[in-house]
């Protein structure tokens, strides 16, 4: 009996031993020789696609861009469920706003050009929104911030850390509110103004997001962070407008608003090769990412996560997962281990 055990115990052994080796070799295929002395266990616990961004851990390199699907929990946790690993809220101030009368947004070729004029409830309602939103998440909420003075950002942000928010998102790009977004991006010594005081009143990750209506953006991004910015988002929307033709007016009941979508994707990919060059902190692209292989242009002009808005509309929140699966195809393709190996491949000669 006690004989037939041990054989037992031997054959047991010996099958787990083969199982083992298998998967370190099946693997061995799949990744470069540089592993060979990796531990199968930890190889095969390796993922590609895992990301550490200014300090947040996300499961992928997507991420819900702000402005689309706004301020309530179910969205964020649609979004999160659909694969995205990060969200960003819609930018909120400190007092609420009804924002701009209809129409806010219309279609163009390849892509929209919106101006809700930042319709928002304000931080203090918005607070408890986000608190509950973090017991519902299970990937990190960063809470895009805008404000009409340095102070007001700084407040503002400060509310939302204290709500539970994992980073900020400074919003100095907005193409069409007056004093506020894109007025204080552009104007260097008010941008620097704005991040310092946000710095120094969270101890959490602070993003700037820029606009591309500027002369250089490379030296905006310089600008934010020399202030101390994390992480630069870029873009924005692009300044744009529609006329209708059979009445001769604007069709934007503010005349003039932001496109977004397909169209600006070339020019969001030019902003981001050009601030890689410029800055050392991580970049995360955003402008018309509609595809994994939009995403994987991004990564490879030095962007170490992407934002998606325009193409939920369309694609609806399953976009997530089919761009971090078709990311992961490509790596896996190309013999890469980790995301992190692209990320500004093609500035390398
Ligand atoms: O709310 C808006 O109209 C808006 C904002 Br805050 C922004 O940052 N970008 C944009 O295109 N629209």
């Amino acid at each position: 009996m006690e004989q037939k055990k041990q054989k037992q115990k031997l054959k047991r052994k010996r099958r787990n031993k083969i199982s083992h080796n298998t998967a370190y070799k099946t693997k061995l295929y799949l990744t470069k020789a540089t592993i060979l002395k990796t531990p199968a266990v930890k190889i095969l616990k390796e993922n590609r696609l895992g990301i550490n961004l200014a300090g947040l851990k996300l499961p992928n390199p997507t991420m819900l861009a702000s402005g689309i699907l706004g301020y309530t929990k179910e969205t964020f946790k649609n979004i999160a469920d659909g694969g995205a690993g990060a969200i960003v809220t819609k930018s909120v101030g400190l007092k609420p706003r009804s924002g701009y009368a209809n129409p806010t947004v219309t279609q163009t070729s390849c892509g929209l050009i919106n101006a809700m004029g930042l319709p928002n409830p304000g931080i203090e309602e918005f607070a408890k929104e986000i608190s509950e939103a973090k017991r519902v998440l299970n990937v990190p909420l960063i809470v895009s911030v805008y404000g009409f003075a340095a102070e007001e950002y700084a407040t503002v942000a400060k509310k939302a850390v204290t709500a539970g928010a994992d980073a900020v998102e400074l919003n100095v790009s907005c193409p069409h509110v007056k004093e506020t977004g894109s007025e204080i991006g552009q104007k260097p010594e008010i941008l620097k103004e704005v991040v310092k005081n946000v710095k120094s009143i969270v101890q959490k990750p602070v993003f700037v997001k820029l606009s591309p209506n500027v002369t250089s953006i490379a030296e905006t991004a310089e600008t934010a962070v020399n202030a101390g910015a994390d992480a630069i988002t870029a873009i924005n929307t692009v300044k744009a407008m529609a006329i209708d033709t059979e009445t001769a007016k604007p069709i934007l009941s503010n005349k003039m608003g932001g496109l977004s979508g397909p169209a600006i994707k070339p020019i969001a990919l030019r902003c981001v090769y050009e601030i890689y060059e410029k800055v050392k902190v991580p970049i995360i692209g955003c402008g018309g990412i509609t595809n994994w292989r939009d995403a994987a242009e991004f990564l490879l002009a030095g962007a170490s996560a992407v934002q998606i808005g325009t193409a939920i509309a369309t694609k609806g929140p399953n976009i997530f997962r089919a761009i971090t699966r078709g990311i992961d195809a490509y790596l896996k393709r190309k013999g890469f281990r980790s995301v992190n190996e692209i990320v500004g491949l093609s500035h390398k000669s």
